[in-house]
Order: C-alpha cells, then structure tokens, then sequence
C-alpha cells in the first residue's frame, strides 16, 4: 500500500501503521488509508491487527487546515465506524497525545494499549467545538458519563495511568509502540478475546445531581462559550438512543458549531500561537545555546522569571543589591516553588533540588561571569537600568545576551550603553512571569539574528508565547492597553461608569474589566504611566486623569482595600463604591460636562474601535509583524476573550467598514484621540481585511 496508512502482515497479526507528519492529523488522505488498511486486514489471513502511528505522537486529531473548507469523504466517523465493524480484532497502540480525532479512532477500536508517557484527550472545545467522531457516545460508555464530560469539557490531557484506572486503555506496556501491539496482540490470540465494540456498552448509571453540578462547573468557567455545554447535552441525550441515532445527534452538534464565529476565532487562535514563532527573519539562524540565565532583582518580576527558567530546566544566578536583599530573593523562590508543589504541579523533591543546585543568589556581578543570558528585571528607571547594563557589559562573557523586562523603556538607548549592543534585547515577561504565558520579545535596532532567534528558542524553552515587538513606547500590548483604557476614562467622564464598563467588557468575555484589572494591578501604576507622559502630552489632548483623584487619596486598589471597588471581608472580590461615583461627578463638574447614559452596546463598541485602531497602528508602523501578533499579545497577556480570536480578528467578524465608522463618528468630537490609522483606512478602501495581512 502506498500512502500515509500502510497494512503489513508479522504472521498472524497484521500492522495497521499511520505515517503522516507532523503530528498523524487524520487528513482526507489519511482516512482513505485507513479505510483501505481496513480492507486489507479483512481480506487478509492476519487474526488480529495492531494499528499504530510513526513518528512521536499516535494521531493527534483531524487536520484542523481542513476546517471551513468543504467536507472530503470518507468522513471520520464513518472511518471509525468501519473499523470498529470488522469482525477480527483490532488493537490501538497510544504513544505521543491521542486527541480529539485520534482518540476517536482509538476508542473506535476494539482493545487500546497505551506506552508510558501517552496522553489521550479530546481538546475539540479549545477550537470552539465537540468530539464529532463518536467521543460524547462512546468515552460515556467507557468511563461513565461524569468522567467523560469531565473529559471533553476541559479539555484536559489524561496520561496512561489514569486511562488505564479509567478503563481507557486495557494496558500500559512499556515498549515501543510496536512491541506493545505485538505483545498484546499475541495475548488476544493466546486468550482467545474476541472482536469487543465500544458502541455495543452501555453507560453506567449516574446521578443527575452530578451531572448538574458538571453543567454549572462548566458554565461557570467557560463563561460566553456555547461548546461545552452543548458537548454534554449531545453526550447524555445521544446515549440515551440507539447508537447510531446517537451518532446523528453528535454529528448535528458538531456541525452547528463548526458554523459558529467562535469556531473560527478560537481556529484562528490555535494557529496564530504557532505562527508567532514562524519568522522569515528566524529561518537558518542558529539561536546561542542557553543553560545558564542570570536574572537581576529579585523582586516580584525578577523572581517570577528565576521560577519560570528553574521549572523548565535551565540554572540561574539571581543577583539583588545586597546579602539580605538576595536572601529575601530566595526565601520568595522557595515559597513559589512551594506553592507548585502544593498544587501537584512540582515533586517536594525536585523543589529541593532546584533550590540546592539550580538557584544561586548573590550580591556579587562576578557570578554572571558565565552566564549565557542575563534578564534585568529591577526598577522601570532609565538611570537604574543603564548602570546595570554597564555592569554586565564589563562581567558578562562575551556572546552572554543581555536582555530588559522592561515594559516599555528604550531599548536602543539602554544598547547603547554597552559596548555590545548586537547582544542587547527586550525581554517583556508578563506578571506573574512564571504564569503569565505571553512573552513580548523586543527587538532593538541593532539587536544581533542570532540573538532573537536566541529569544524565541528561549521562549519555546519556558513554554511561552514569544511575539515578536518594535521598540516604542509600551511596545504592542502596553501601547494598545493604554489607548483602549483612555478611551474607556473618556466615557466614564462623558456619563458611563467604570463598574457599567467593567460590566459590559465581562459580557463581552473579558476575565475581568478594565478598572477591576486596574485594582488588581494597582492604581498607582496608571498614575504613573500618565505621569510619565505629562511631558509628551499634546494640548489637544482630552484629559481623563479622574484616576489620579484616586491615586492621591491613597487608593490603590486591592493593596489597599480600596480602589475603584471596595475590598474588605464583605466583598473580598470588590464591590462598587459609591465614593468614585462622586469624585467622579466632581471631576465631570469641575470641566462642565453633562453625564449621559451609554447602553452597554456602546462602551463595547467605543471601546473596541479604540483597541483595534491602536492596533492597526501598531501594525502599520512595523511594532508588530501581523495583525495575528497582535491578536496573540491581547489573548495570551491581556485577558481577551480567545472565543472572540483577538481584537483584529474581531474587527475582521464585525466588518472594518464599520469599526472605521466608529472612529469616524466619535472624531466629529475628538479629533485628536480618535485618529483613524493610515492601514485601517487603507484596508477599508481596499476592500481587504486584517487577515490577508497574516501571511501564508
Ligand atoms: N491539524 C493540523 N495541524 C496540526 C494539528 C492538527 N490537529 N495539530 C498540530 N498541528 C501542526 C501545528 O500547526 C504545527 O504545524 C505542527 O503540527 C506541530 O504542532 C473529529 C474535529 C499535538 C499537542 O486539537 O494540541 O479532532 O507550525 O507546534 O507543541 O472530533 O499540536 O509546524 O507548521 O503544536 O509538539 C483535535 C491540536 C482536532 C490537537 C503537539 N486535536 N494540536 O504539540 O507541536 S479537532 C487537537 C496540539 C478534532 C474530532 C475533532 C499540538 C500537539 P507547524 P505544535 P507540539
């Protein structure tokens, strides 16, 4: 047989083997191997047949490229349908991540063996959709029915010996997948065990008060998705008929919401986080080897960033001002790795040994001697990140990459400090760094190849989301936030308040809105961003700086029980108060403006119009690559909404047509903020939309 799926005869049993790179995706091609494999085995003499995958992973899912196109036959489920038919055994060998489509076949097969190390999962809901190859109807008749939604709902990876406790798999061998179809395989024929369908079980009982309280766990984390719940229902509805009937009512699911927006922003998501890393300018550059990272300060950053390299490997000298101060640094590490492994997430042992041999912390610059890469997270000062660059510059080996956490310093000017200047990056962490997926990689003029593909491969290594940024102020996410935060303080001061516009932003998806957020991270850091900007300010610049009302009156937001919300053991979550609602009218007052009411369509809107033109601008000037960069820095650092995509694949759904005439509207009386960007007005005459600025 030619093609990705191949049928070869080792005596009596026979090796159904997929080989379709990378990740076995079951493309059009691939299903009409395996119903062709399938053929093959029936007509065969073979007993038993062992199917399996080449390559470091069993089949990872349908291939989502083929999403939104036209459907190609032989569908999936019809494909598992005609394995699991056959009248001799078949027995799938699980290595790598079964998912989604690739699970699928496996459950559609009559025995499954797992090697160490192999996950399964059915992660359809991250694309906006549900298992649409038989997972609701047959995973419930496997592992039971709350365990099943458990399953598809979050989305979660199940390693071999909990698919094994589950009932997932019949064993777990360790040997190559193979090996472990062979040895099982021959145990099939030594025992006798017969041909034994999923689809033919039944569902053990359940209570319907889990089943409930899984529905209200669901919906309350997955808040404006309309997946998840619709996989349950399928999932409890569907087993209550007839197989195929089942089938019908999954397959119906499954294609109402590959119809959805959500579908297609969460689809544009999965690939834009990939895409991020897939940079001409990367492609034949050799990143410099990283081992050793040294890490200066200690504080909340800087200790985010040691815990993130400790976790994934790599050793780190973390440098403080002095012995007490780097003490303090290490005390604040060890309880970090304490809290991983209070949450499963660290061995107690391995925490000891990070602590014991891979963290070093000290006073002295001379411990960075050989250190391959040098992250400076201290005070966000000019002064204080010069005089630190020049004290690498005179200990760091030569080739060490010197990098900057800071959030939207020069980082030309702080290179041009150092007598390396090809060596000097900006390394962005988001707070907590060890948490906070996104990492914005700063490139400065003369910022060395090797040494943003050394960025990227040290992203890759801390399991972040790298995206590549210009140098300006705030760089992409802190630019965008500090436009769409303004234009939400010029509504507060025209009538809207900021618990309505937090409202409206959390129907929209967001977490949380934007003077919650603010709490969280303390009023005083948007204080000072205005502060620092008082210089540069234009005079047609409408001010909205009620904030610093707050600031002086020393509420800081959480920190201090008192923000924009209230926080005390009645509302520890906040709860509005009254009080900014007067400062807020004092200051309307105070420039003669009259409140009005804005429906919540509208903050969104305005709102919206703002990210996105912002947005635009910082495509248009080459800040960000693609419009996708930017949409990845909103959803891996900003909160935004991933069934929405990203502000501009959202502003793509909605029509640029229409953000334009936002913008438009709100200039006949603000002029200076809302300025349409050169690009967005560019794409409306085009007739063109942010996608076909996102390459291949
Ligand atoms: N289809 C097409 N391409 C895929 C793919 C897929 N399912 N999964 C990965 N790729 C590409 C990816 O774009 C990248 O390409 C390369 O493979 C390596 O991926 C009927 C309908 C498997 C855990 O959601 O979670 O089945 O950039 O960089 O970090 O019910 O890929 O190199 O050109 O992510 O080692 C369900 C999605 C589909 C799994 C490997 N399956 N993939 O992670 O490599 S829906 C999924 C992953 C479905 C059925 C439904 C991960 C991975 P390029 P990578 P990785």
């Amino acid at each position: 047989m030619q093609g990705p799926v191949t049928f070869e005869a080792h005596g009596d049993i026979g090796v159904i083997r997929v080989n379709n790179p990378p990740v076995n995706a079951t493309s059009a091609a691939v299903r009409q191997g395996l119903v062709a494999a399938a053929n093959a085995f029936a007509a065969s003499d073979q007993k038993v047949a062992v199917l399996m995958a080449d390559g470091r992973t069993f089949i990872a899912g349908a291939d989502i490229k083929e999403f939104g196109k036209p459907p190609v036959e032989p569908h999936l489920p019809n494909v598992i349908h005609h394995i699991e038919a056959l009248d001799k055994p078949v027995i799938c060998v699980i290595h790598g991540t079964a998912l989604g489509g690739g699970f699928e076949v496996a459950l559609g097969s009559h025995y499954r063996v797992a090697v160490p190390g192999a996950r399964i999962g059915l992660p359809e809901v991250n694309l906006g959709l549900i298992p649409g190859a038989g997972g609701t109807q047959r995973l419930p008749r496997l592992t039971g029915m709350i365990a099943a939604c458990e399953i598809f709902t979050t989305a979660r990876q199940v390693k071999a010996d909990e698919s094994l406790s589950l009932g997932i798999v019949d064993a777990v061998i360790d040997a190559t997948p193979l090996e472990a179809g062979m040895q099982f395989a021959r145990k099939i024929l030594d025992d006798g065990l017969p041909v034994r369908r999923v689809s033919e079980m039944d569902v053990a009982p359940y209570d319907d008060v889990d089943l409930d309280a899984l529905r209200a766990k669901t919906a309350r984390a997955n808040k404006g998705h309309v997946c998840h719940l619709r996989g349950i229902d399928v999932a409890v509805e569907g087993t209550k008929l007839p197989f195929a009937e089942g089938m019908k009512l999954e397959r119906q699911g499954f294609w109402d919401l590959m119809q959805t927006p959500q579908r297609a922003a969460m689809i544009h998501a999965f690939f834009s986080e990939r895409a991020v890393a897939s940079l001409p300018e990367l492609k034949g550059v050799a990143p410099r080897a990283i081992t050793h990272v040294g890490v200066i300060g200690g504080g909340t950053m800087g200790g985010g960033i040691a815990v993130a390299c400790l976790l994934n490997g790599l050793t780190v000298t973390l440098i403080e001002r002095d012995v007490e101060a780097a003490a303090n640094a290490r005390a604040g590490i060890a309880n970090t790795l304490a809290d991983s492994v209070k949450r499963g997430k660290l061995k107690p042992e391995r925490r000891e040994a990070l602590l014991a041999d891979a963290l070093t912390t000290s006073d002295d610059y001379a411990t960075l001697a050989d250190a391959d890469l040098v992250i400076e997270a201290v005070f966000e000062s000019m002064d204080v990140k010069k005089d630190v660059f020049t004290k690498l510059d005179a200990v760091c080996k030569p080739g060490a990459v010197l990098a900057t956490n800071t959030s939207y310093l020069d980082v030309d000017d702080i290179a041009a400090i150092t007598r390396r200047p090809a060596d000097v990056i900006g390394l962005h962490f988001f707070s907590p760094a060890h948490v906070m997926r996104l990492l914005e990689i700063v490139v400065a003029a003369k910022t060395a190849p090797d040494v943003v593909a050394t960025g990227f491969a040290l992203a890759k290594a801390l399991k972040k989301v790298p995206v590549r940024a210009g140098v300006c102020d705030g760089f992409i996410g802190n630019r965008i936030l500090k436009t769409y935060r303004t234009a939400g303080d010029h509504m507060v001061l025209e009538g809207a308040s900021p618990f309505q516009i937090d409202k409206a932003l959390v129907e929209f998806g967001f977490a949380m809105g934007p003077y919650a957020v603010s709490d969280l991270a303390g009023i005083d850091i948007g204080y000072l961003t205005r502060q620092r900007l008082l210089p540069t300010r234009d005079p047609c610049e409408r001010i909205a700086d009620w904030g610093d009302v707050l600031y002086h009156k020393g509420r800081l937001g959480r920190k201090t029980g008192h923000g924009h919300y209230i926080y005390d053991e009645k509302s520890p979550k906040g709860r509005p108060d009254p009080e900014v609602e007067e400062i807020i009218a004092a200051e309307r007052a105070a420039k003669g403006i009259t409140p009005r009411s804005f429906t919540d369509a509208e903050i969104v809107e305005r709102y919206m119009a703002a990210m996105i033109n912002e947005g635009a601008r910082v495509v248009g000037e080459g800040i960000a690559l693609r419009p996708l960069d930017v949409d990845v820095t909103l959803l891996y650092g900003y909160g935004f909404p991933r069934f929405r995509g990203g502000p501009m694949h959202y502003a793509d759904y909605i029509g640029l047509d229409k953000v334009l005439a936002t913008i438009e509207r709100e200039a006949r009386t603000d002029d200076f903020f809302w300025q349409p960007a050169p690009l967005l007005q560019r794409l409306v005459a085009e007739g063109r939309d942010f996608s076909s600025l996102n390459g291949g």
